[in-house]
């Protein structure tokens, strides 16, 4: 007599055991597709020279007489770590705030990419000794803190460049997931920046060099900026995303005229005033790094977004009030658009015959050994 699904193995087979046979089937497949990775990878890997050079470019003719390069703010050096090995992979660098806010997104990413990490481990922190900025190396994603302003990115950037210029790392995209003032939007809304300008409202990031002012283009990929503005699912997603320009500031207070600083010499009609006339000429948001952001990543022809999370409506108020298991919620909104962007080019890139299989987070290096999580 036929079994249940008329065939005549399963004569005779309690449900159980029906069961346990189509786990132990779904393991075996589990396994050998996993051993089918390994071999693809290291087919891959055996037939792939390694690159020569990164694809950054414009980068200063001195580094190559640096022997070695120190990192000082990330606490490395060209000396003691093997950068083409550890940071070779590096294809998306995500920037944000703080260290706590780019840990979490580390751990969504691997989720995303369905990388897996030995129970046993957590993440490193890869920056700790320079006790500056935190960086996590997720398969080929950085997730690195930049702290506030444009000089502290500005410092980072400089080092993030010159580490993937030591990897020859290849073709690399920068996404700042940061925080924002909203001019006009409700709080929640996801930003991407469209433009990144100074307080004049002006396309350019200002360096005093040598006693010289020099200006240097902050124009943003606009590409990327549709390519993730795409991505936003209206339907679904339990948020708005927009995209408009935005100014870039030195100041938390007075540069974005606030009230609430401990000095003030305007009013509140001028304060209205200013916000008007900016969002009349399409500035939608304020930040304090994106136009470091921008010019820095230009200089060294990498492709660069700046996805933000507005905490405010400044037409509506200076002081941050929505609840913090409000804001802890509204972080994930700019990451699930990032996750996206990234997922998609992962696995576009993994269907590429030239380029890597990920079965493992990171190498060694990246991981805290024997932590639980
Ligand atoms: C947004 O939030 C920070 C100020 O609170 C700053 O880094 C920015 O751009």
């Amino acid at each position: 007599m036929p079994g249940n699904c008329g065939c005549n193995t399963c004569a005779g087979a309690s449900p159980c055991e029906l069961n346990r046979d189509v786990c132990q089937l779904k393991e075996l497949v589990r396994s050998q597709g996993k051993q089918l990775g390994q071999l693809v990878r290291h087919m891959k890997m055996g037939c792939k020279k390694p690159p020569k050079e990164s694809t950054l470019k414009g980068l200063s003719p001195c580094l190559k007489c640096l022997q070695p390069d120190v990192l000082y703010h990330l606490g490395m050096d060209t000396a003691t770590m093997d950068f083409p090995k550890v940071f070779g992979d590096v294809r998306f660098v995500c920037m944000g705030g703080t260290a706590e806010r780019m840990e979490r997104f580390a751990y969504k990413i691997m989720k995303e990419l369905s990388l897996k990490l030995n129970p046993a481990t957590t993440l490193r922190n890869m920056a700790e000794p320079g006790h500056r900025y935190a960086l996590y190396k997720v398969g080929p994603v950085l997730c690195v803190s930049h702290g506030m302003g444009c000089p502290s990115i500005s410092i980072l950037l400089h080092e993030l460049i010159k580490m993937l210029h030591h990897a020859k790392c290849q073709d690399p995209v920068f996404i700042r997931i940061g925080t924002c003032g909203g001019i006009g939007i409700e709080p929640g809304t996801v930003v991407i920046s469209s433009e990144a300008l100074d307080g004049m409202l002006n396309p350019y990031y200002e360096l005093i060099v040598q006693g010289k002012v020099v200006l240097y283009s902050s124009k943003l990929d606009q590409c990327l900026a549709n390519e993730l503005l795409s991505l936003a699912i209206p339907c679904e997603d339990e948020f708005c995303t927009i995209i408009g320009k935005t100014i870039c500031t030195n100041d938390f207070y007075e540069g974005q005229t606030r009230l609430d600083g401990a000095f003030c010499d305007y009013t509140n009609q001028s304060k209205t005033a200013y916000l008007q006339s900016v969002q009349c000429q399409g500035v939608v948001n304020f930040d304090m790094e994106s136009t470091a952001f921008a010019a820095l990543t230009n200089r060294a022809s990498i492709r660069s977004a700046i996805v933000s999370l507005c905490i405010v409506n400044r037409m509506e108020g200076d002081q941050i009030l929505s609840p913090p298991e409000c804001l802890s919620e509204w972080e994930k909104r700019p990451q699930v658009l990032v996750a996206r962007y990234i997922r998609k080019e992962f696995l576009k890139r993994d269907d590429d015959s030239d380029t890597e299989v990920y079965d493992e987070v990171c190498p060694s290096a990246c991981l805290e050994g024997d932590k639980a999580i």
